[in-house]
């Protein structure tokens, strides 16, 4: 396999064997045919592009029956709020204003721009979440974006003053073919505002959860600059973000015709300083996340021996790989509790693990929860305060192995 990007060769990283989709959470009856692949990343030293070797079909993730809803995180919504309002006050100077969101789930951000009547359109693919945008008078196609879908877009709109998206570019295989459509879609000096979990962050942190089928990539200042000056666009700022454990905003415009922010300077050597665009540190990355694994499952054992019964809080897509990666199943880990109701009264994907209602957690006797949304934890800490004051401990697995 080559680079989606490069057309170069990739260097393998990790190998995390057959692992299921992040999101297929599923009933008793299909576990005979659930769908497995073989789960490896690779490097490109010209790109510096991380990304899956191989990934699921497209239709394979995203469908009617998609599992993640983003309004239910109230820190996600705070978020999207205060970002939203950001963009606002300069649309609001605009002539025509008008706002593109790729994958645009539930709405979590296009609502305020619905509410204040601005031109807007939200793509997202995932008709069930669609539906939940559009219960907001969210102007919603359920199309993937495709570069012929950037043509009718415009014909049907014009151009647009910003492209947004949030923890979507990440998932696009065919990233380069969407990189031309946001740059045709761009008013001249239209800006294409997107974040995503940020590669410095999952090297520092052994936050190899952030890869499963739906990440085919994750981004680094580098990578990002290189793919999208095939397209004719450049980096105009960075801003590094606390949301999903460690992610980074980019800001790219067309060539020449914005002023470039200090930020993007700043950033790209401190990649260079810290390894981010180098093949050793992805190695160095391998070998932490086997150490990871190791010291993970040493501990549920430990636990486990002593007769404590241990559950999971939040069946994330992440905790898919933990829990395939590690081979942890109802042995280890008795249940995982979640607000999703898609999940409720499944099993999670691969180890069969059942996901039972948030709304029994504080009912149940469990003295040991694995904190599987630890992306969440200031929010989750704050909400199960009564989790710890009855001795309840968090597993906490990002950035090393941590009992609170
Ligand atoms: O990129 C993606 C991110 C943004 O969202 C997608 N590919 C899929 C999804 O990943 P995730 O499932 O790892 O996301 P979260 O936001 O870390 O976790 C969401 C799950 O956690 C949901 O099932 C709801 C659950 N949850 C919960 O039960 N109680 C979450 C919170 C914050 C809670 O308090």
């Amino acid at each position: 396999m080559n680079c989606r990007i490069s057309n170069k060769p990739l260097n393998l990283i990790n190998d995390f064997g057959n692992q299921p989709l992040g999101n297929g959470f599923l009933d008793k009856q299909d576990f005979k045919n659930e769908y497995f692949y073989h789960m490896k990343t690779g490097f490109c030293k010209e790109s510096k592009m991380f990304q899956l070797i191989d990934q699921p079909n497209m239709d394979k993730m995203f469908h009617e029956n998609y599992a993640f809803f983003s309004s239910l995180s109230t820190n996600m919504k705070k978020h999207f709020y205060n970002w939203a309002n950001e963009i606002m006050s300069d649309l609001n100077k605009k002539k025509e204003p008008f706002i593109v969101e790729l994958g645009c789930n539930d709405g979590i951000f296009l609502e305020h721009f619905a509410e204040n009547k601005i031109n807007h359109l939200g793509i997202e693919p995932s008709v069930n979440v669609a539906k939940e945008a559009e219960k907001k008078n969210i102007n919603v196609t359920t199309k993937f974006f495709k570069y012929d879908v950037a043509n009718e877009i415009v014909n049907d709109f014009g151009h647009a003053d910003y492209f947004i998206s949030a923890n979507v570019m990440c998932h696009i295989p065919n990233i380069l073919e969407v990189a031309r459509g946001i740059e045709k879609i761009l008013k001249k000096d239209g800006l294409l505002i997107f974040e995503d979990p940020y590669l410095g962050d999952v090297l520092k942190r052994t936050t190899y959860d952030q890869i499963y089928d739906e990440h085919v990539f994750l981004f680094s200042a580098h990578s990002i600059k290189y793919l999208f000056e095939k397209v004719g666009m450049e980096l105009v700022k960075l801003e590094p973000q606390d949301t999903h454990g460690g992610s980074m905003r980019y800001t790219l415009g067309k060539k020449g015709v914005h002023t470039i922010d200090h930020s993007v300077i700043e950033i790209i050597k401190k990649e260079i300083d810290e390894g981010v665009d180098n093949y050793d540190k992805m190695l160095e990355f391998s070998k932490n996340v086997e150490q990871n694994k190791i010291a993970l499952v040493k501990i549920l054992k430990d636990i486990s021996n002593k007769n404590h019964k241990i559950c999971g809080y939040a069946a994330t897509s992440k905790s898919t790989t933990i829990l395939n990666y590690c081979n942890i199943d109802e042995n280890l880990i008795d249940c995982i509790f979640d607000t999703t109701k898609l999940k409720i009264g499944k099993f999670s994907p691969g180890k069969h693990i059942p996901i039972r209602d948030m709304k029994e957690f504080n009912h149940s006797q469990y003295k040991f929860a694995v904190l599987f949304a630890w992306n969440h934890a200031t929010e989750i800490f704050q909400k199960e305060k009564k989790f710890s004051e009855n001795n309840g401990k968090w597993i906490n697995f990002s950035s090393g192995i941590s009992i609170i």
